[in-house]
């Protein structure tokens, strides 16, 4: 099995867009994209960064998950006013390998006030939510959730079985875990610290995630745990009307990896020494 780590490009063009006066100084925004198959999908959401990259420095990773349908492609021919890179599995590895890669590659080369942002690359997460995540950052969290289920959150887009599935887990997980202020467990959009996962990637390594699908959401929750973050939530409108073609969630396997994940952590409590 052969995945490029080291098969990082920028695809952007020297210099880009002159860039309006009031651009972010603190830090720089990494937004990690793990993409399976979405050469549909990336145009208008790359369109929609490069106007979040008007005001924020802002770096997108796109991780192309063994995809078939040229979205590789997509990324390499470069996007007018963003600076995008290319970072490579040359077969499907799945969701979480797909984020730990993007992971990697940022901390390579983030510095420690930078934030990474993780999102879907299916275009049903709005980049303009970007500011208010580096924001919250400035303020002292150390996550940030856009969460589905806090006021002004909405799932009404998506189908009913998948909103079934994001509702029923986040109350499970609400009811177990040990999260005061988190409502939405699963949500693909996040931002972290970069101190604060670079921090988790020295103690875990390459067991920062394990988890092949979906749940590697929960599991990246539940390693950082052990730093004590400060995680705050801010709502997210879900534009699922704006996915072209079906979800690539497999529910019932998604299902039984949450449930794994649960059993796992309250028999062997992580860090096995100290962070
Ligand atoms: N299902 C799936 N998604 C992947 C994979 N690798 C990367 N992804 C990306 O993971 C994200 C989540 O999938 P998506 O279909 O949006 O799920 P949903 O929106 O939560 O129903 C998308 O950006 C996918 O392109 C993979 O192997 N399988
Ligand atoms: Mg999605």
């Amino acid at each position: 099995m052969s995945v490029d780590e080291g098969d990082v490009r920028t695809a952007s063009e020297e210099g880009g867009p002159a860039l309006s006066g009031d651009v972010r100084t603190h830090a720089r925004a990494h937004v990690v994209l793990p993409a399976y198959n979405e050469a549909a999908s990336l145009p208008p959401l790359l369109t929609r960064l490069a106007e979040v990259a008007l005001t924020e420095k802002l770096t997108a990773w796109v991780v192309d998950d063994g995809s078939s349908d040229g979205t590789a492609d997509v990324v390499a021919a470069g996007w007018p006013g963003l600076d995008v890179r290319l970072v490579r599995h040359r077969v499907n590895l799945g969701l979480g390998q797909a984020v730990q890669s993007g992971l990697r590659a940022v901390l390579a080369e983030a510095s420690g006030d930078d934030v990474v942002v993780v999102m879907d690359a299916d275009d049903t997460h709005d980049p303009a939510l970007i500011h208010r995540l580096e924001d919250e950052i400035a303020a002292g969290a150390d996550v940030v959730i856009c969460s589905r289920f806090v006021d002004g959150g909405d799932d009404a887009t998506a189908p009913p079985l998948r909103r079934l599935l994001s509702r029923g887990a986040a109350a499970l997980f609400r009811r177990v875990l040990r999260f005061a202020d988190v409502r939405d467990f699963t949500s693909g959009f996040r931002a972290y610290r970069v101190s604060l996962l670079a921090r988790a990637q020295r103690h875990w390594g390459e067991r920062l995630i394990e988890e092949r699908g979906f749940a590697c959401m929960v599991e990246l929750l539940l390693k950082l745990r052990h730093c004590r973050p400060v995680v705050t939530e801010v709502p997210l409108a879900l534009r699922y009307d704006r996915k072209r073609g079906p979800s690539k969630i497999r529910i019932a396997r998604t299902v039984g990896q949450y449930a794994r994940l649960l059993v796992r952590d309250r028999l062997s409590p992580a860090p096995h020494r100290a962070l």
